[in-house]
C-alpha cells in the first residue's frame, strides 16, 4: 500500500513539552485524522528515542496510523516502526532501505530540483516511496533550514511528477490549498498542530483544508 501523504505530523519535543506530551498530541492528532506521524527529536539520546517511540507506536497502531522514524533506522527495526525519513546529509536512502528491507516506507527531503529529480530516480528503483519537498515558506521551528523554494521551482518539481510529494515548511490553517493546487499530495506540519491548545481542532481544520482544495468535501 502506498503512503496516504494527506496529513503529515512531524512532532516536536520542545513544541509538545517532551515525550509525554508528544505521545498525547499523537494520539489525539491521529484520532482526528492526521494520516503519518513522524517522530523527531534532534537533540535526544538513544534510550529516550526508543522508550518514545515504544509509546507512539502503541497509540498509533490501533488506529492504523503509520509511525516514521527521523534518522534512526536502529530505532525503527528496535520498535517495528513502518518507515524512516531521512535528509540529504543522513544515511543515504539505498542504505536505509537495504537495512529496512522492501516492506518499509523509506522518506527522503528534498530542498532544491536537483534533489527531487535524484529522487524520482531512487522512487523508479523502488529504494524510497516518497519525498519532503521544502520549506515552501519561512519556517522558525528547524533553525538550519534550507533557504524557502520558489514557488516556480516547485512548480517545475509538479510538472508530470509520479513521485509521491508531501510540502513541509511553515504550513498553516490556510496556507494549505495552493500547494495542494500546485499537485502537492499532501503537507508536513510541525507547529501547526504541535503545541497548539485545541490539537483536535487544528486537526480538523487542515484536514478540511486539504479535502475541499482536492473538491471532495
Ligand atoms: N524540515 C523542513 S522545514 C521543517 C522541517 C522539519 C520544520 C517545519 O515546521 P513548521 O512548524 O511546520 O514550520
Ligand atoms: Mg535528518
Amino acid at each position: 500500500m502506498p503512503i496516504d501523504l494527506s496529513l503529515y505530523l512531524v512532532l516536536d519535543p520542545d513544541l509538545c513539552g517532551g515525550s509525554a506530551g508528544m505521545v498525547a498530541t499523537a494520539q489525539q492528532a491521529a484520532a482526528n485524522g492526521v494520516t503519518v506521524v513522524q517522530l523527531r527529536a534532534p537533540n535526544w539520546k538513544k534510550r529516550q528515542w526508543l522508550e518514545t517511540a515504544q509509546q507512539l507506536k502503541a497509540v498509533l497502531a490501533p488506529l492504523n496510523v503509520p509511525l516514521i522514524i527521523n534518522d534512526h533506522v536502529d530505532i525503527a527495526l528496535a520498535v517495528d516502526a513502518d518507515g524512516v525519513h531521512v535528509g540529504q546529509q543522513d544515511l543515504p536512502v539505498a542504505e536505509v532501505r537495504r537495512l529496512l528491507g522492501p516492506n518499509k516506507f523509506v522518506g527522503l527531503s528534498t530542498n532544491c530540483l536537483a534533489q527531487f529529480n535524484e529522487a524520482e530516480a531512487m522512487y523508479q528503483a523502488g529504494v524510497i516511496d516518497y519525498v519532503g519537498v521544502g520549506p515552501v515558506y519561512p519556517t522558525g521551528t528547524k533553525k538550519d533550514a534550507s533557504p524557502v523554494l520558489a514557488t516556480d521551482e516547485v512548480n517545475t518539481m509538479m510538472i508530470n511528477c509520479f513521485l509521491p510529494a508531501v510540502a513541509i515548511g511553515g504550513i498553516q490553517a490556510g496556507k494549505v490549498a495552493s500547494l495542494i493546487a500546485q499537485g502537492l499530495n499532501g503537507v508536513a506540519v510541525v507547529s501547526a498542530i504541535c503545541g497548539k491548545a485545541d490539537v483536535a481542532a487544528a486537526t480538523q481544520g487542515l484536514l478540511a483544508e486539504i479535502h475541499a482544495a482536492r473538491g471532495n468535501t
